[in-house]
């Protein structure tokens, strides 16, 4: 790049949030171009703060993944909620994304009724538009806009990438001049021990039902580069009851295999080497309380 090109550089973070399942993962991995974000069909999957960085002309546009947010009843609901909160308020443009399908609830509702507190710009998205017909969306999207003024609205489906790329160059010409933050080859900021222990949490949600992705957490434990140019990666899924590890393991260890199998893929991937990953389980009744599990997950502790 010259020096006068340097000069016209732009620079900033948009945070996405909206109720969990909106799609907020699925879009920032569009927007970022690769698998930055774990998704799942469940709610309440990513729990913490993840950045998806983009390039738009001369823009760099540092997206926001941000939890789900819900009406919190656990310390960890609580402390997602928090983040996600925190996530919007440093941001210099909020997207509120609105699940089309679903459209206007409960959820919809109370996150509109604060989003007012926050500064920066207010976009709305109404995504899965590839799951309704066109005159639902526009009715919804008047009626939001009814609620709160936006500076703009769009209509995307993640999933399919519809809308993305219209989406990401209105971002970038909101962006201020600066310089950028991130090397132009970035795509995310989390170290690669923690995507990888998010990759294995996704195989878990994907596997497991009911409440024990909720009462699992997973940590990367050792990353060691080999001299054939292989990482060994140690992971420890931590869960909540006895029962629970038997389930994790499976008869005959056969859910740790699939999980492990399906998980070392995806690392391979977004690592670019031979991966070679070793699952252990433990139950730690009270890692919902630990502070240093939280510490691990990118998440402040709550007091109470
Ligand atoms: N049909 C359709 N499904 C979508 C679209 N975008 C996301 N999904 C699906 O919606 C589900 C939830 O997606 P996520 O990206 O995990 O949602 P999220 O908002 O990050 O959810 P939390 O992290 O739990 O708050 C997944 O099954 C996605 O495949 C879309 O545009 N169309
Ligand atoms: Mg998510």
């Amino acid at each position: 790049m010259t020096e006068d090109s340097k000069m016209e550089t732009r620079c900033g973070f948009v945070a996405l949030i909206g109720a969990p399942n909106a799609g907020k993962s699925t879009l920032v991995n569009q927007l970022a171009g690769a698998k930055v974000s774990i998704v799942s069909r469940k709610v309440q999957t990513t729990r913490s703060l993840v950045r998806g960085i983009a390039i738009e002309g001369s823009a760099q546009i540092i997206f926001v993944d941000t939890p789900g947010i819900f009406a919190p009843k656990r310390r960890l609901d609580r402390a997602m909620v928090t983040s996600a909160w925190g996530g919007a308020a440093d941001a210099d443009a909020v997207a509120l994304l609105v699940d089309a399908r679903k459209g206007v609830d409960e959820e919809v509702e109370a996150i509109l009724a604060r989003l007012p507190q926050v500064g920066g710009v207010k976009i709305l998205v109404l995504n899965k538009i590839d799951t309704v017909e066109p005159p639902k969306l526009l009715e919804l999207a008047a009626r939001l806009n009814g609620e709160l003024a936006f500076a703009d609205t769009f209509m995307i489906s993640a999933l399919r990438g519809h809308g993305v790329p219209k989406f990401r160059q209105q971002l970038a010409a909101l962006m201020r001049p600066g310089p950028w933050l991130y090397p132009e080859d970035q795509i995310s900021d989390a170290p690669l021990r923690s995507l990888a222990a998010e990759i294995t949490r996704e195989k878990i949600f994907e596997r497991l039902h009911d409440e024990l992705p909720y009462q699992s957490t997973v940590e990367t434990e050792l990353w060691k580069d080999m001299p054939d140019g292989s990482a060994r990666i140690e992971q420890t899924i931590y869960v909540m009851r006895e029962g629970h590890k038997k389930i994790v393991i499976g008869e005959g260890g056969r859910t740790i295999k699939a999980i492990g199998t399906a998980a070392r893929k995806d690392i391979m991937e977004a690592t670019e080497q031979k991966v070679h990953l070793f699952l252990f389980v433990k139950v730690r009744e009270n890692w919902g309380d630990d502070p240093e599990r939280y510490r691990e997950m990118g998440l402040e502790f709550p007091k109470n």
